[in-house]
């Protein structure tokens, strides 16, 4: 028996895949095959039904003290050029002038600014929960959540806590990069590690908040570091069951100091997402964030494991200051033809997948 054949019958049988089998899905050289069996593992947990939102971005400051060789999106101090930080009146009217009756979530991801108060970020909540109450708000990274319980002192369970007060609904799935020390150590050696990239997940899942989970790949890791990753997320999952989604992240090279890196070509991206369906087993949705994969792979990548394509995304920064040259957002009708098109069926969702029906 083939070795692609023998992991065919575990999937089938839905015993777990080890990490030497992570690896082997990875190099074999058959890759449509490798989709072929992620796209049946997608069609047995959702069938055709393929999710989409109707969702804003918003980063109301791009100053970062940390410095990720990855980036394109921050700036390391207030004043440097391009250095950005919305005060919460100017960040109520970067969304009313962008919200649209009918939009029901907004996805926030800061830079971590030393130069404002904690106070900063329950205010931010509070006028969104006050102004824009439709809005389900999935916010701050849990490197920022990391970084606020250590620069003001406090648990990562005490910053939830008053988060969660101030009209936080979940978290995002940012910063988890690559877990291994020793990619961290290279790229991104001064922000939250591993293991505390994790803690604040099992801390936001334990106080009943839902969030979602990443991996940046492209850059310098290997596949066995790829397939720890996956295997250090399942493991959370097992204790918490709180992700509700993975989202590989494509690494983008213009704009930073990686920029001799080639970046991940499309046979990469579809690998890693089928690869991803396949080994996270715990985890009920992949998504293919069109943003990042460009509009076309992302309609592929439904065809191998992906069940989700993210939503509209209206003013997206991190990625297009990466070189991303997908578009800046798309409309409803846009993502919706695009699942049709792959002969999938468009469904609304909200940011916990509660179905939404709207009257056509
Ligand atoms: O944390 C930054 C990554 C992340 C680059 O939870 C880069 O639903 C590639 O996490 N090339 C932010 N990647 C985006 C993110 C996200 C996006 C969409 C949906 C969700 C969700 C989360 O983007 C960062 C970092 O890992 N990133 N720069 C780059 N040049």
């Amino acid at each position: 028996m083939s070795t692609l054949e023998r992991i065919r019958e575990k999937v089938l049988a839905q015993e777990r895949l080890t990490p030497e089998d992570g690896e082997l899905l990875f190099t074999h050289p058959d890759l449509l095959a490798v989709a072929q069996l992620a796209h049946s593992v997608r069609l047995k947990l959702h069938g055709t039904t393929t999710y989409y939102n109707w969702n804003l971005h918003l980063n109301s400051t791009n100053v970062c003290e940390a410095s990720c060789l990855f980036c394109s999106f921050a700036r390391l101090k207030t004043g440097m050029p391009q250095a950005y930080t919305m005060q919460i009146d100017d960040a109520e009217r970067w969304i009313r002038e962008r919200y649209r009756p009918g939009m029901t979530e907004i996805h926030i991801v800061n830079g971590l600014n030393p130069d404002l108060p904690f106070d900063y970020y329950p205010s931010l909540l509070r006028m969104i929960r006050r102004e824009f109450p439709q809005l389900h708000i999935k916010a701050f990274t849990a490197v920022e959540i990391h970084y606020f319980a250590e620069k003001y002192g406090m648990s990562y369970e005490e910053v939830l806590r008053l988060l969660q007060e101030a009209g936080l609904g979940s978290l995002p799935g940012g910063g988890a990069e690559i877990f291994a020390e020793r990619v961290r150590k290279k790229i991104c050696r001064d922000k939250a590690d591993a293991d505390q990239w994790l803690g604040v997940h099992r801390a936001a899942h334990n106080l009943g908040l839902k969030s979602n989970c990443t991996m940046l790949y492209g850059t310098i890791e290997t596949v066995e570091e790829r397939v720890d990753h996956m295997r250090r997320l399942r493991a959370l999952q097992d204790e918490t069951k709180g992700f509700q989604v993975f989202i590989p992240l494509a690494f983008h090279n213009e704009g930073n100091r990686m920029e001799r890196l080639p970046a991940p070509t499309a046979v990469d991206d579809l690998r890693v997402i089928a690869v991803s369906r396949l080994m996270l087993d715990n985890i009920p949705h992949i998504k293919a964030y069109w943003v990042m994969l460009g509009v076309k792979t992302a309609q592929t990548a439904l065809l191998c494991g992906a069940n989700d394509i993210d939503g509209t995304v209206t003013e997206e920064k991190i990625y297009h200051m990466a070189g991303s040259q997908s578009p800046g957002a798309l409309d409803l009708g846009e993502i919706q033809h695009l699942i049709r098109a792959a002969g999938l069926t468009p469904q609304e969702r909200t940011t916990t997948y509660q179905t939404i029906e709207r009257a056509a």
